[in-house]
């Protein structure tokens, strides 16, 4: 079983080679990533070292026609988990275009070269492809103060971000109703973990904390995320590629919402019982509220029953789950080093030598 990983290198998808090459014996990965700023091989650092007959790393670009195409005559795979997107709200703000390239035109060249490769005809030997489309919640908008967002909420993206994955999940949706491309999605809320890059609340809450640096809150603070441990998300994807049904949506959370403001707080008070107040004062004295986020949602939240009757449910309560994300960081400040100075960026010329040139 040859699976495609695109954008392995990344927070989501290096958690989730690493379960899935445990969890699966029989599984083959060929992880894609064109190693932009958020893609880091020092995420697969142990996964190179223990599973390296089972995975090969492939440098390129999925809006790369050429590259797409290199990749699908050469491995057919089976199976496409497609993870590669720009993913940072505030950078889809500031600079729209790579969102629109990579999230838009990356995910309709790998359906198109699905589509063109897999056996549609044969319905015996289509029913072991599948075509994973790793979306999000922020497809839908903002939610008000109740209500839960369900597979039925209607799409109503905010940022160039959520707009460029609502496009590619209907482009995926479209796959599917009209060649019998069997694709499934899934809308996971605001992930949190190992590996993820210093940019996004938790993580740059964390670092920032923890040298006693200032904490930026947008607006007031109160806007609400439904945090999930990367683990069961990851969990959770392996549950829809055994038992999900193609031309479904799968909606992936654990009812942890959240404003911002308890978040931070959570941290600050973690790091103070951890390591001590920074120059004696209380790390919540950091906390800078600045100017909102234009066009910043209010408030997600996830129904999770449907993948729940799949047999999935969440492990990790936040209370674990951001004492865990707060360890490794500590345990791990060379990678948060390697990344604010810039050094991570060298670990390619390092691993595979400037010759190669990326294709397989
Ligand atoms: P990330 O930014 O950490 O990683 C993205 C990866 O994709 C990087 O390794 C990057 O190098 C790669 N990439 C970017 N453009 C590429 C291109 N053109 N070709 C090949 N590779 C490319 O993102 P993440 O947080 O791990 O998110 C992974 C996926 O999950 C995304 O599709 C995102 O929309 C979705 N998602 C994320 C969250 C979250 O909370 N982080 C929640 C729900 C859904
Ligand atoms: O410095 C900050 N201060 C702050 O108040 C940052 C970086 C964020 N925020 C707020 C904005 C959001 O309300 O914290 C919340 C979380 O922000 P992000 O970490 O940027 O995540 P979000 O915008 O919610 O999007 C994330 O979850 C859904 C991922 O980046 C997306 O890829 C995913 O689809």
């Amino acid at each position: 079983m040859v699976i495609l990983i695109t954008g392995g290198c990344g927070f989501i998808g290096s958690n989730f080679i690493r379960v899935i090459l445990q969890a699966r014996e029989d599984v083959e990965v060929i992880n894609v990533d064109k190693l932009t700023y958020a893609g880091n091989l020092a995420n697969l650092l142990d996964v190179k070292g223990h599973f390296s007959t089972r995975y090969r790393f492939i440098k390129g670009d999925i809006a790369d026609k050429d590259f797409v195409k290199e990749v699908f005559e050469k491995f057919d795979p089976d199976w496409i988990v497609h993870f590669a997107a720009e993913s940072h709200v505030d950078r889809s703000i500031l600079e729209p275009e790579d969102f629109i390239r990579t999230n838009i035109y990356g995910t309709y060249n790998l359906l198109e070269f699905s589509r063109m490769s897999w056996p549609l005809e044969d319905s015996r030997s289509l029913a072991k492809k599948r075509f994973l489309q790793i979306s999000t919640d922020e497809v839908y908008g903002s939610l008000g103060e109740t209500g839960l967002f369900t597979e039925k909420s209607p799409y109503d993206p905010s940022s160039p971000y959520s707009a460029s994955k609502a496009a590619s999940d209907h482009l995926a949706k479209a796959y599917f109703r009209t060649y019998a491309l069997p694709v499934i999605i899934t809308n996971s809320s605001n992930n949190y973990g190992p590996y993820q890059f210093p940019e996004k609340l938790i993580p740059l809450t964390i670092t920032n904390a923890r040298k006693g640096v200032e904490l930026p809150v947008y607006g007031d603070g109160k806007n609400v995320r439904d945090w999930l441990f990367v683990e069961d998300h990851c969990s959770a994807l392996l549950c829809v590629l055994d038992k999900g049904i193609p031309g479904e949506c799968y909606n992936i959370g654990g009812h942890c919402e959240k404003e911002n403001i308890e978040v931070v707080h959570t941290i600050c008070d973690l790091l103070d019982e951890r390591l001590g107040r920074t120059e004696g004062r209380p790390r919540r004295d950091l906390i800078k509220f600045v100017t909102d986020r234009p066009g910043h949602d209010r408030r997600y939240a996830i129904d999770p029953s449907k993948i729940k009757k799949l047999g999935w449910q969440p492990r990790v309560s936040f209370e674990e789950g951001i004492r865990t994300t707060i360890e490794w960081l500590l345990e791990n400040t060379p990678w948060v080093e390697n990344i604010l100075n810039g050094t991570y960026r060298d670990y390619y010329k390092k691993q595979y030598g400037e010759s190669v040139n990326g294709h397989p």
